[in-house]
């Protein structure tokens, strides 16, 4: 991937009836960090995300409020798009399963998987969950007792003619995949619960929902068939393909990774694949490889409690934007980019232990550290690194262990691991304030004889702490783009806060300060704040 200097990333398309809550920022964010990262190496990168608008649940919202299902869904589409440009996030697109360009494309598909016999038409009765529009499978009905677990409703029996994909054909070529590739799906133990499920067998999935008579027409006709509309699910996840379906994007084909959570991990880790290695097969869509990883994080839960519509506690935006405007909005994106639930365990959005990862690493951590290496270059050095002396040991290691910082954050971004990513930038501002500690600039000062040796120590913190500001500028753009204007790489700082393409590798060179460079210390990076 990186070999190739492609990235593309995609978050799930989310459903256009609901608020946007911190469950859809933190994927977004993520994807975010990752797509900045990937435009720092220099790299062509492509970061989709969007709404998928053809539930059913949308037409029944809109007739509530007396609005059409388009007027309603545009409405809350950019809910979403005023959402994710308040939290800086720098997708390329914002694609609505309305649209026509995907509308279009969509039909392609399905008509080429109906031409194939990929796609069928048949008799399908079974277990449906209205709220979630999904079949359950009998064996799973049982275990819930006939009620959806998510909204508590009884199942209801249906019945009716619906076209099929043929899934069941699949089972073993997704094995094989799943065997072949072991990061085809991330984190590892969702990955075995895949392969443990397909190993007990899949069945056809229907594609398609009968359009009721008199209902607004809401949904993608079936190619061939306009009494049936294509299924939310089936139409929602060629959001992925149709967005760079054009003569001008094909190459960012194929997803270097989906991010998703857990709760549609099959969606995506086997129909989705299925459905990709079915089309590949029709003329014309020989290109269509898979998608190279699909990484499921875990849950966010509020306050110690799972978030739900009964319960009423989703953190949602209000909240969010209040954390943004009393710490700002990097130290957000870094809580959630640091703390969230990366890996297979849930986490925990506290308040009180927001307030503390602000203090601990953000205050006490990145700004101090910041502050007292431009403060001590104002006060010693008349405000201007100093030439370091080679020969001088004093904070020699800083120069290993930047190299060390830059190795493992560029490994961890490469494994999805961004939380490791920004952990090795702060051990780095640790290892610099060690340094100080251990080197005592500030004693050294006062003995003129001295100053080439404290020069020397300051010219090596900052650049350390110029770099550390590099592998955390993808969680946190303007607040990293001013420690680098104040550290004088002002021109990187601004690429950097408009998500411009850039050299990293070539930026982090040791040695790149220039000696001279004017540092200003400035206002708190992060101010304090009392514990709520
Ligand atoms: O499922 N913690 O849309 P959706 C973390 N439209 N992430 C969460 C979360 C939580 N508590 N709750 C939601 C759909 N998410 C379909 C997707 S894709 C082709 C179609 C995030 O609006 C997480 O990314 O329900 C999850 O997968 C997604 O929102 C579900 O969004």
């Amino acid at each position: 991937m990186a070999a190739r200097g492609r990235f593309y990333v995609t978050t799930p398309i989310y459903y256009v009836n609901d608020r946007p809550h911190i469950g859809h920022l933190y994927t977004t964010t993520l994807a975010d960090v990752l797509a900045r990262h990937h435009r720092h190496l220099g790299e062509d990168t492509f970061f989709l995300t969007g709404t998928d608008e053809h539930a059913v649940k949308v037409v029944e919202s809109a007739a509530g409020r007396g609005l059409t299902p388009d007027e309603w869904a545009a409405r809350n589409a950019a809910e979403f798009q005023r959402a994710f440009a308040r939290f800086g996030i720098s997708n390329d697109d914002f694609i609505r399963t309305s649209e026509s360009r995907h509308v279009e494309r969509v039909a392609r598909y399905v008509g080429a998987l109906l031409e194939s016999g990929d796609v069928y038409a048949g008799d399908y009765e079974g277990w449906y969950d209205p709220g979630q529009e999904e079949y359950v499978p009998e064996g799973r009905a049982r275990e819930w007792e006939y009620r959806s677990p998510i909204s508590g409703r009884p199942l209801v029996r249906r019945r009716e003619q619906n076209y099929f994909f043929r899934l069941s054909a699949w089972g073993d070529p997704l094995l094989e995949l799943l065997e072949a590739r072991p990061d085809f799906v991330l984190p590892e133990a969702r990955r075995n619960e895949v392969m443990g499920r397909i190993r007990e067998g899949l069945l056809d999935v229907p594609i398609s929902r009968c359009h009721e008579e008199g209902e607004p027409r809401w949904g993608i006709p079936m190619p061939g068939d306009p009494s049936h509309v294509i299924y939310v699910w089936i139409d929602a996840l060629f959001n992925y393909l149709s967005a760079v379906d054009t003569d001008e994007r094909r190459g960012f084909w194929p997803p270097s990774v989906h991010l998703i959570a857990k709760d549609i991990l099959w969606f995506h880790a086997v129909i989705w694949p299925a459905m990709l290695l079915a089309l590949r097969r029709c003329p014309g869509f020989d290109w269509v490889e898979l998608p190279e990883r699909v990484y499921a994080h875990s849950f966010w839960i509020s306050e110690g409690q799972k978030m739900s519509k009964s319960l009423g506690n989703f953190v949602d935006l209000e909240r969010l934007e209040a954390y943004a405007d009393r710490f700002g909005l990097d130290a957000l994106r870094f809580f959630l980019v640091t703390q969230g639930p990366l890996g297979t365990h849930d986490a925990d959005f506290a308040e009180a232990r927001f307030v503390h990862v602000y203090a601990s690493e953000l205050a006490n951590t990145l700004g101090n550290c910041a502050h007292r290496v431009a403060h001590m270059t104002g006060r010693y050095l008349g405000g201007q690194v100093a030439a370091p002396d080679p020969s001088c040991p004093a904070a020699g290691g800083l120069e290993a262990a930047a190299g060390r910082a830059v190795d493992e954050a560029l490994a961890a971004m490469e494994r999805l691991a961004p939380d490791r990513a920004c952990a090795a930038a702060l051990d780095l501002v640790r290892a610099v304030n060690a340094a100080i500690e251990e080197t005592r600039p500030f004693a050294l000062a006062r003995d003129p004889e001295r100053r080439g040796e404290v020069g020397t120590i300051l010219y090596r913190c900052a650049e350390a702490l110029r770099i550390a500001a590099l592998l955390l500028a993808p969680a946190m753009p303007e607040r990293m783009a001013e420690l680098l204007r104040r550290f004088g790489a002002a021109e990187i700082g601004e690429r950097i806060r408009a998500g411009a393409h850039g050299e990293l590798r070539e930026w982090c060179r040791w040695g790149r300060l220039a000696p001279g460079t004017a540092l200003e210390t400035g206002p708190p990076l992060f101010p304090r704040h009392d514990a709520a």
